[in-house]
């Protein structure tokens, strides 16, 4: 009878352990609190930086994060990389499964730009600004000035809304995923050409999907063990941004968001707007389509500046 009760014991306690290793897993990168929202409405989100930088004395993931910077693809004045996928499943689920287009954004989904924008109230910093283009889109935003205990307290919450993306009615596509480009700095003397992980974590898009120009993106020395884009690993390439992500300074070895970029999901209401006749994706439920904001708009924009539109001091680039 003891035996029993101890075994059960154990059991439970095995499982409050895989529990806890599995939520650990679930918020163990820089992702958004609400990842997927429905078609036509405007959600109050926040980016959560789940942890901190590689801190060499702890050997964890938690040195204090000083700002995070923080980019929306813009499809008005950059040329994002869109892809579709129509076999979404198994070996060629998600955007390493997509098809490169040359479809422009309004193919599929409106407003062009404008999709993420800093919300005032209850940011944990208190020096912050949106980014715009020329044109005066709000492209993302940047939240800093301060280093943020990373090692016993918990997320940092970045409060901003995203704008009622509506998909395009012609479109076959059945949602809409926006990927973002973000970099947690958290040594603010570091710059971007020589900072490691133990500066900056940078959770970067990787289009490595069929067809993209220039493809396959990765390091010069390539990583068989680093699976966030494919299980083959991060082939040796070209960078894709000037922002992809290291753990070393020298820039060999992909970083722990290399390819692990925060993500959001427009689905469609396919009650309200119906898919055309004749879409064949996915055995007929529709297309998932991918917008990888332009490296050029993440060259410009991921960097910090005084003035929303990338201009007046440099406060980290
Ligand atoms: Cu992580």
């Amino acid at each position: 009878m003891s035996n029993t009760i101890n075994l059960k014991k154990l059991a439970l306690g095995s499982l409050a352990v895989a529990a806890l290793a599995a939520s650990q897993g679930v918020i163990a990168h820089t992702r958004l609190e609400s990842p997927t929202v429905v078609e036509g409405t405007k959600v109050h989100n926040f980016v959560v930086v789940s942890h901190g930088c590689n801190s060499p004395s702890t050997g964890g993931k938690n040195a204090a994060t000083y700002g995070t910077t923080v980019v929306f693809p813009n499809a008005a004045s950059y040329a994002p990389v869109i892809g579709v996928n129509s076999k979404n499943t198994g070996t060629t689920a998600g955007w390493q499964g997509a098809v490169y287009t040359t479809n422009p954004a309004s193919t599929y989904y409106s407003p062009a730009a404008g999709i993420g924008t800093l919300l005032r109230g209850g940011i944990p910093w208190n020096a912050y600004n949106n980014k715009v283009d020329a044109a005066g889109n709000k492209d993302g935003f940047w939240a800093g000035g301060a280093s943020m205990d990373q090692s016993i307290t918990t997320a940092i919450d970045v409060p901003f809304y995203s704008a009622a993306i509506t998909i395009a009615p012609t479109s076959c596509a059945r949602s809409v995923t926006f990927v973002l480009a973000i970099a947690d700095v958290c040594n603010i003397n570091s710059v971007s050409t020589t900072a490691s992980d133990n500066d900056v974590l940078y959770w970067s898009p990787i289009p490595n999907f069929s067809g993209v120009p220039g493809a396959p993106f990765g390091t010069p020395a390539g990583d068989p063990t680093n699976t966030n884009v494919s299980s083959a690993g991060v082939p040796v390439g070209k960078p894709y941004s000037r922002y992809d992500g290291y753990k070393d300074a020298a820039h060999t070895i992909p970083g722990d968001g290399w390819g692990s970029p925060a993500t959001l999901k427009v689905t469609r209401n396919l009650t309200t707007n119906p898919l055309p006749a004749g879409c064949s994706g996915n055995g007929g439920a529709g297309d998932d389509v991918f917008v990888f904001p332009a490296a050029q708009q993440i060259n410009n924009e991921i960097p910090v500046y005084q003035n929303a539109n990338q201009t007046g001091a440099v406060y980290w680039q």
